[in-house]
């Protein structure tokens, strides 16, 4: 590499022009070369890159390549996640556990580590109790906060430190509370629901990365509903967010077992609740039939 790459990472894209975050911590602005065209790749906040200068004053680097990606999110538009805290609010709203487990099955597919965050535990702590042992038992980190409790800044190192970091979950569960108490800042706008994703248009939504205790928060509206046949997942990815179905894979009578009640199942060893077993064959049919869809 000549003297004159640098490597960074894009943090915002606007209309073809991108802002970059070079390795010392300043940030340029740079239009990527026509080969990405080419290619069909499209340059993504999130990725890592190398710039050289453009000689144009206006715009004075240009991207000249992406580093592969670990992941990429389609909507929003976003690569390299590491992290994603899934805020659940024990009430108001009630928990909207299809959705939590969707999110799960998302991360599993994409290499994503989830972080559970339970909401207003002050509202209902025997319910986030429970919550935190049902899902915590099935394997995944749990933690949980109230009106006036935050983690421990030990503990919010240690979930940014090298990462970037999504928040997802419903409308209402206090995510733009929970974003505002761990930055202090007021603009991010943290997995909100904009009234117009709810009407159901599409919209282009901006995200951006914020550099935040040496990791990035991702700021983004969006992460919020998600049909299940509809992020990209296939039929094999529904096991994946369910890590008690994975610890008994091979010991059902038949291997390619679904667990759905064939013979031979032994789905009781697994130690999962009904609750998520149910949301389990719920969304391993819908994906069955969509596949099928698909497949005339
Ligand atoms: N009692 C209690 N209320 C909370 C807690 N966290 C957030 N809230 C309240 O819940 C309401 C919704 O919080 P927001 O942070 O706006 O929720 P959001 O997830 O950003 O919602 P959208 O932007 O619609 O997606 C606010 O009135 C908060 O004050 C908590 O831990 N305990
Ligand atoms: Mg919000
Ligand atoms: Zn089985």
């Amino acid at each position: 590499m000549s003297d004159e790459h640098l490597s960074g990472r894009i943090t915002k894209g606007i209309g073809g022009g991108y802002t970059i975050m070079l390795d010392d911590g300043s940030s340029i602005l740079a239009t990527p070369r026509g080969v990405f065209r080419n290619r069909k790749v499209v340059p993504t906040v999130g990725d890592f890159c190398t710039v050289a200068p453009s000689g144009d004053p206006d715009i004075p680097y240009v991207i000249e390549s992406i580093a592969e990606r670990k992941n990429l999110l389609i909507r929003p538009s976003v690569a390299n996640i590491d992290v994603l805290i899934i805020a659940v609010s024990t009430c108001d709203p009630e928990p909207d556990l299809k959705l939590l487990d969707k999110l799960l099955i998302l991360c599993a597919k994409l290499s994503i580590d989830p972080l559970i965050w339970l909401t207003k535990i002050d509202l209902a702590p025997e319910k986030a109790a429970l919550l935190e042992k049902e899902y915590s038992d099935a394997g995944f980190c749990v933690v949980g906060t109230s009106k006036d409790s935050m983690l421990s800044d030990e503990k919010i190192n240690e979930i940014f430190r090298g990462h970037t970091v999504g928040i997802a979950g419903q409308s209402g569960v206090g995510k733009s509370t929970l974003c505002h108490r761990l930055t202090g800042m007021d603009h991010i706008e943290v997995g909100n629901i904009s009234e117009r994703l709810k009407r159901g248009k599409h919209t282009t939504r901006h995200v951006e990365l914020f550099p935040f205790r040496e990791g990035f928060l991702i700021d983004t509206p969006g992460f919020s509903s998600l049909e299940i046949d509809r992020i990209g997942i296939e039929v094999e990815d529904v096991v994946r967010g369910y890590p008690e179905l994975l610890s008994i894979s091979g010991t059902c009578r038949f291997q390619d077992c679904r667990h759905k009640g064939e013979l031979g199942c032994r789905v009781e060893e697994s130690g999962i609740t009904d609750a998520r077993l149910a949301r389990y064959r719920e969304f391993l049919d819908i994906m069955i039939e969509s596949s099928k869809r698909y497949a005339k």
